[in-house]
């Protein structure tokens, strides 16, 4: 069931209300908006000519003509404290992007977009150098004004810093907003504290992902390249006779602008967008970025071949604010038009780790920006088809506004060619039973947090977006005091509530939670109670451990997050994290916050026992 087919009158009546008070703000990207408040918030496919939303056009490109290229592992440089130990270096380099398109400069891992994939082992801690040799200045541009009470943007060198997405990481290893560092570490943030971050790995095997994460440029870092997957494995899960090898492949799916060229095109502000604009710093942050060019794996609508079987495809939205909801569909080339239904997604992991049994996705495979998809896809029945990868989310995703969305969908993704025949036979199998998902349920919780989405203004009047709490419900800046103080061993249950006019996709660093359940923003934490008998339930494929949740506009989420180790998975930390809006326009400018972590009574005795788990979940 799709969870948006049971929306109430109440619903909908709230959500015109809070849609409308999103959207004044949004007219600053995309003019007039008003006359489609009305309308209906059903997902429409739009026509991929459509410009980008900066009002830029890329040169058009011919579609399917290049291969899928599979981003290559990377190897130990060698051993530290007798574990693994790399050493990963970001630089700028030229990578064809298109057949048709001259080389781009790029910022890459080891020098390639994207980055070179990891691929650790649950319980064996690694150590990795991330080092900086990026140029002097920036590829992109960049505004001044974000956080610049906190930014040395007059100081030489590109700052940077690399957080691992889904890691149950120590604080001094997460990739702190702040413990950036320019090259050859010449200059550090005030959190900085190493230079080989350790991931201990202690706990389910899950698609992970690493991206900058550097206070006020991470939005055209990542957009420059930095960004790469983390593939944690574990015994059990290598057991279960899942597709692998060359039968499991990334796809790292981004939406990007190019210039004729070839080099990047990101947006120097709202006013390049032709809308009338105040005054406003050149450059200045856009409210959200949609680029016009599908790029997976860091090629252009690239095709794939495959073999009538059943593969395995770890995906991952490594777009900045763009949403996809995907399908297969059979394709004509001849004509570029979708002659049918294509095989359907079988969920068996989200962001962090198998679900208990796999999933068919009835609909479409909705994944908002980090969210992260392991699914198994059976060819068999296609044996000398053609298949799109096929995407219907609009910008402005499942707000008002996304009927006049400027950029359209970015519809055409990726294209899959099955062969006539068969390799070999297919030995892979998908249980049943995929592994045991301990539930979190509202009974264990000790703390509950209210906490907002609302949009709001800076100085400059620009339109921003940032996270509240009951007691300040307008919103708080990231630079203002912590609010959220989960103690070590504690169950917490986060109410976030989406009162703007679009979906945003909520990440929160360290602990994977689970999605208790949705209903109303007419929810008041002051006076209802929440009765997981009355809530919409989580979609299926929802129900593991997640660290992106997708909160609609007029919609409460209700989510358990366990702060430590939890029945054999995970580990205890403590210390300073961020939670963010995952749109990277957003989360800069202002919707991310810290937690701080604080040890609780029993915290000694708790880290003196814990052990390296021997499972894997
Ligand atoms: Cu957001």
């Amino acid at each position: 069931m799709n969870r948006r087919s049971v929306v109430s009158e109440a619903d909908l009546s709230r959500r015109k209300y809070v849609l409308a008070a999103g959207a004044a703000g949004l007219s600053v990207l995309s003019g007039c908006l008003i006359g489609e408040l009305e309308s209906s918030t059903e997902n429409g496919t739009a026509s991929p000519e459509q410009p980008s939303a900066a009002g830029h056009s890329s040169p058009e490109l011919a579609r399917w003509v290049d291969e899928l290229s599979r981003p290559p592992t990377v190897d130990p440089v060698g051993t530290r404290d007798g574990q693994p130990y790399y050493e990963i270096e970001m630089r700028e380099t030229e990578q064809k992007l298109h057949r048709d398109l001259p080389a781009t400069t790029v910022w890459g891992y080891n020098g390639q977009y994207p980055g070179p994939t990891i691929e650790a082992q649950q319980g064996e801690p690694i150590y990795v150098r991330w080092s900086n040799a990026l140029p002097d200045t920036h590829l992109l541009p960049v505004d001044t004004t974000i956080h610049a009470d906190d930014v040395p943007y007059d100081s030489t060198g590109v700052r940077t810093v690399t957080h691992l997405h889904g890691g149950n990481t120590e604080a001094d290893s997460d990739g702190h907003s702040q413990a950036w560092f320019t090259r050859g570490f010449q200059q550090t943030g005030p959190t900085f504290e190493k230079k080989d971050y350790y991931y201990v790995n202690d706990q389910p095997p899950a698609t992970l992902w690493y991206h900058d994460h550097s206070l006020g440029i991470t939005r055209v870092n990542v957009y420059a390249g930095l960004a790469g997957l983390y593939l944690l494995r574990g015994d059990h899960e290598q057991s279960l006779g899942l597709p692998a090898g060359e039968y499991e492949i990334p796809l790292v799916l981004q939406d990007r602008s190019v210039n004729e060229d070839g080099s990047l095109y990101y947006p120097s502000g709202p006013t390049s967008q032709g809308e009338t604009a105040n005054e406003l710093p050149e450059p200045s942050i856009v409210p959200q970025f949609y680029g016009d060019v599908s790029v997976v794996n860091g090629t252009a609508w690239p095709r794939l071949s495959v073999e009538p079987r059943k593969y395995r495809f770890r995906i991952l939205n490594g777009a900045n604010s763009r949403y996809y909801n995907l399908e297969l569909r059979r394709y004509d080339e001849s004509t570029g038009e979708t002659v049918g239904e294509g095989p359907v997604f079988t969920q068996i992991g989200t962001d962090g780790g198998l679900l208990s049994q796999p999933v068919e996705i009835e609909t479409r495979l909705e994944l908002g920006s980090s969210k992260r998809a392991d699914v198994v896809v059976d060819f068999a029945d296609y044996a000398g088809e053609t298949l799109l990868l096929h995407n219907n989310a609009p910008a402005m995703y499942r707000g008002v506004t996304e009927k006049s969305d400027p950029t359209g969908s970015l519809t055409d993704i990726m294209l899959v060619d099955v062969d006539g025949s068969v390799g070999g036979t297919d030995t892979s199998r998908i249980p049943n039973s995929l592994t045991e998902v301990p539930k979190l349920s509202l009974d264990g919780v000790d703390n509950r947090r209210y906490l907002p989405l609302v949009q709001s203004a800076d100085d400059d009047g620009r339109p921003m977006f940032l996270l509240g709490t009951e007691e300040n419900p307008s919103g708080w800046r990231l630079t203002d005091p912590v609010t959220e103080s989960p103690t070590l061993g504690e169950t917490e249950l986060w109410t976030v509530a989406n009162l703007t006019g679009m979906s945003h996709p909520i990440h929160l660093h360290l602990v994977h939670f689970q999605v208790l359940g949705r209903e109303s923003t007419e929810y008041d934490p002051a006076t209802d109670s929440v009765d997981p008998d009355t809530l919409r339930d989580p979609d299926r494929a929802e129900r593991g451990w997640n660290d992106v949740v997708s909160v609609d506009p007029g919609e409460v989420v209700h989510l358990l997050a366990h702060f430590g180790e939890y029945d054999g998975l995970f580990n205890d930390q403590t210390g300073t994290y961020m939670w963010h809006c995952h749109m990277l326009e957003h989360e800069e400018h202002d919707m991310m916050r810290p937690i701080e972590v604080v040890p609780g009574t029993d915290t000694a005795q708790r880290n003196k026992d814990s052990k390296q788990p021997t499972t894997d979940g």
